[in-house]
């Protein structure tokens, strides 16, 4: 497949400042008539040739200026139209297949109803036309088809006319003033209902906000209506962003390809980031509600007013929008807790990623399928990196900043480098150097060596940025750390200090310390690099218990538990050692048990032990299944050591009655981490309370917890809580989802047979990929699962992505990069892991999503 490359980057020969769309609709067969306004671009190169790109189309007619046109030709996919003069109207007719369209990008069926995807490159299977994010459009859309089947049709902007048309059909008229690219192009149409509200701008604009579903659904809609009108004053409030139509359409649909999209007025939901209401979501599925709904809406100005010049600009909408969703949820809830979360997925999505074979720049400099560089380096690592520029400026010059780029580049398609020049410009700082954090992928390594001499205690940062495909050289890059030194004795440090490492060593010096201080360093997580430090445990228990950041509290209890793990994986521990780690991780967590100035979202928080795939990353050749072992076995001994603290814990947050406020959000966290402690260290004790606590759960967060604790256990309280769980939520397939997860995440040792069984379940479909997420998704991230001793695990991931790729390659490219981690785990899975990967790369007719990451995984 041809590599695409950043730097080969032309501007469009032609430009479409119109394009009116045509749609007679219908599941089987939709046709689609397009008419351009084409003219040339001054900018770009004199051709006269038209082209425009298509995806499994074929032209029905070809019209330009209003005569048929025989001498138009294909390359490829796409249609070329060569024209003579300077400005034209193409007219081209399309016809497409919904109902069969499995893939779920361009115009396709789901559950009775019409949708769009066109981000990336859906246009184009729509119909043929310039599908580039630097080709601005206004569209006109008029869609005709049976009332009775799709009574609600949308597409982006205001509805101009409605009319009835004959034999029971009728038609809408839409006209979005705002140019935009054709990835940003939506249209729904179907049986929905609405939830409907209304938001005044700050400057008096009323909006119509609708969300729609399925009728029934509309009742747990509120969450996602709350949701957007907090967007919409927060984004006011905070970036001086207002919205600019006078409707805001939301509609969800049940098969999506990923979260959500932020078409223009227009934006279409995977129903998980919508639908909730306790009895079937958990505060986690409020939390992701939230934050989705507020990602979608900011993307009205970073990516839909601003947009992105080509897809290597990627990062300058998503991790912009990332970071901006990011500052929203904590401002809504808690800032410490949110750091938290926010770091653990980079940790463990990102940073694997970043050390793999997959491993890209934030601004990658080539791909063969758009679609694999939706990453979480390009969203997570790319919104700490617009995070590390916020830290350096300060809120406010930052915010001078954003504005400044918002202002120089409304309605255009820019760069990265627009946006970090209008940084500089704005808050006035020098990004000369920090422009490398978008062109070098790895994650740096910060050494840390501390040392005492008289009163000055120094520090000595060196960086090093591992090789990564395509970049055996680094240069050290401007690292911002937040850092504080605690003085031994009065147990306070003298104030928070910025230090930025932007050469490949450095040292700073601190005066007035008559003993080594406690460092505290990259406090917030003000860099995403990982810090390499020896640390004592008592250092690191001082630290856990007395930290006034949270994050840095949140972080030493980690240091503690990786050193520990790590260590004892290695075989490194003596029988004295292993127990005196355990000793400082136990009275670390004795700690936060009984700490009563911590609240219980943030005790809940600390209790959680960092991830395998965390902890793999920090050697170089891991065995999964011998670190899982060792986790499991830490979880035993802290629950038996504890199991006074954890119980009476565990009672007093069962006393809190079920609301949505703080308190009992914490509750609730802290009593799935308390029981799955109680059900390490006494699995029959375990089985009493999650059982007792899954019979009296008034709410999906509990029920879950509970239940997640008896798959993991043998006996028939996990056989009555399963049974039970998919009699009282058939019908709902989010529930569904849920009941598919909880056994394929288990614990349990057949898992893996588990697995199986329910890859055969009447409720089972490879169609939906909600459900083949909720399962094979959630198996290739147990490392349980996947990494079983026999291969079991990479042989089943395996064969679903050959089973999967042909039906949805999007979602099925999704799984390589879990067996493309073989070079890092031990040499016996490895071998398995390369097998499955070369079987994939045999199979006649893969998809250019799948064969770019197995290639890339195997080469
Ligand atoms: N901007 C949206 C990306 C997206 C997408 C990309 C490829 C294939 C399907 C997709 N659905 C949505 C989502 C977002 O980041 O807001
Ligand atoms: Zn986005």
């Amino acid at each position: 497949p041809p590599v695409i490359r950043r730097e080969d980057y032309q501007p469009p020969a032609w430009l479409v400042p119109q394009i009116a769309l045509d749609f007679r609709l219908g599941i089987e067969e939709t046709r689609v008539t397009a008419r351009l306004s084409v003219r040339r671009n001054p900018a770009g190169s004199a051709a006269s040739t038209l082209h425009l790109n298509g995806d499994q189309l074929t032209p029905l007619a070809v019209r330009v200026d209003g005569e048929a046109v025989n001498d138009w030709r294909m390359d490829g996919a796409d249609l070329l139209v060569e024209l003579t003069g300077e400005a034209h109207e193409v007219e081209i007719e399309t016809s497409v297949n919904p109902a069969a369209n499995s893939q779920l990008m361009g115009l396709y069926a789901s559950n009775g109803m019409l949708c769009t995807q066109c981000e990336a490159e859906g246009f184009r299977r729509i119909t043929f036309f310039p599908d580039r994010p630097d080709v601005l459009s206004t569209y006109s859309v008029r869609m005709a088809g049976d009332k009775g089947q799709f009574p609600i049709l949308l597409s982006n902007g205001n509805c101009t006319a409605t009319g009835e048309g004959e034999d029971g059909t009728h038609w809408a008229e839409w006209h979005d003033p705002w140019p935009k690219p054709a990835y940003l192009f939506a249209l729904v149409a179907g049986d929905l209902v609405a939830n409907h509200a209304q938001f005044t701008t700050r400057s008096g604009r009323r909006v119509d906000l609708n969300i729609w579903v399925r009728s029934g659904d509309e009742q747990r809609t509120q969450h996602a209506m709350d949701s957007l009108i907090n967007s919409m004053k927060w984004d006011e409030e905070a970036f001086g962003r207002e919205y600019d139509l006078d409707l805001f359409n939301v509609v969800a649909v049940s098969d999506f390809n990923m979260g959500a999209m932020e078409n223009k007025g227009l934006n279409v939901f995977n129903t998980r980031y919508v639908l909730a209401e306790p009895e079937t979501a958990t505060d986690a599925d409020y939390d992701g509600i939230e934050s989705v709904i507020g990602h979608e809406y900011f993307h009205n100005w970073s990516g839909n007013r601003v947009t992105c010049r080509d897809w290597f600009q990627l990062s300058l909408k998503e991790g912009f929008t990332v970071l901006r969703d990011q500052l929203f949820s904590a401002d809504m809830g808690s800032e410490a807790v949110k750091r938290i979360e926010d770091v653990r997925v980079l940790r463990a999505a990102q940073f694997p990623e970043d050390s793999g074979p997959l491993a890209h720049p934030i601004r990658p400099d080539s791909y063969q399928e758009i679609s694999n560089f939706y990453t979480a380096t390009v969203y997570n690592k790319g919104a700490e990196v617009i995070r590390m520029m916020r830290t350096m400026a300060g809120p406010d010059r930052f915010r001078q900043g954003t504005d400044l780029y918002f202002d120089r580049h409304d309605g255009e398609a820019a760069t990265c480098e627009d946006f970090v020049k209008a940084i500089e410009d704005g808050a006035g700082l020098d990004l000369r150097q920090f422009r490398l954090w978008y062109a070098q992928a790895g994650t740096p390594q910060v050494a840390v060596e501390a040392s005492h001499e008289g009163d000055v205690a120094t520090l000595t940062l060196t960086q090093t940025i591992p090789a990564t495909p395509g970049q055996p050289e680094k240069q050290a890059v401007p690292i911002p750390l937040r850092i504080a030194l605690f003085d031994r004795d009065s147990g306070r440090h003298a104030g928070e200090r910025l230090i930025v490492l932007d050469t490949d060593s450095r040292s700073f010096a601190f005066e007035g310390f008559a003993r080594p201080p406690v460092v505290s360093i990259n406090r917030g997580f003000s860099a995403p690099v990982a810090i390499d430090m020896e640390r004592s445990n008592e250092d690191l228990v001082f630290l856990a218990a007395h930290d006034d950041d949270p994050f840095a509290r949140y972080e030493a209890m980690q240091s503690l538990v990786v050193q520990h793990l790590v260590a004892a994986v290695g075989g490194g521990l003596s029988e004295t050692a292993r127990a005196e780690g355990r000793k400082a991780i136990g009275q670390a967590f004795a700690a936060v048990l009984s700490d009563d100035g911590l609240d219980d979202l943030m005790r809940g928080e600390l209790m959680v032990l960092p991830g395998v795939a965390y902890l793999a990353e920090q050697v170089l050749v891991a065995d999964p299944a011998a670190i899982h072992e060792e986790r499991e076995g830490l979880k035993a001994w802290l629950g038996s050591e504890l199991a006074e603290s954890l119980v009476a814990l565990h009672d007093r947050v069962s006393g809190v009655p079920y609301s949505r406020d703080a308190a009992a959000r914490g509750a609730r966290k802290t009593k799935a981490q308390a029981l799955v402690l109680i059900a390490a260290g006494d699995p029959a004790e375990g089985a009493r309370r999650a059982i007792a606590q899954y019979r009296a759960a008034d709410n999906m967060t509990d029920r879950q917890s509970a239940l997640t604790v008896l798959c993991n256990l043998e006996g028939p309280e996990r056989e009555e809580a399963l049974a039970d769980f998919l009699r009282r939520y058939q019908g709902n397939a989010l529930v569904i989802d849920k009941w598919f997860a909880l056994q394929a995440g288990s614990f349990h040792p057949q898992v893996l047979q588990h697995i199986e069984a329910l890859s055969q379940h009447p409720e089972f479909t490879l169609n939906n990929p909600n459900r083949a997420r909720a399962l094979y998704m959630t198996a290739a991230v147990n490392p349980k699962a996947f990494h079983d001793a026999s291969g079991a695990g990479y042989r089943m991931i395996g064969e679903l992505i050959r089973k999967l790729d042909p039906i949805n390659p999007q979602t099925t490219a999704r799984f390589v990069p879990q067996l493309g981690r073989w070079r890092r785990i031990e040499p016996a899975r490895a071998a398995m892991m390369r097998a499955e990967l070369e079987k994939i790369a045999a199979q006649p007719g893969l998809s250019r999503d799948v064969r770019e990451q197995v290639s890339k995984s195997l080469g």
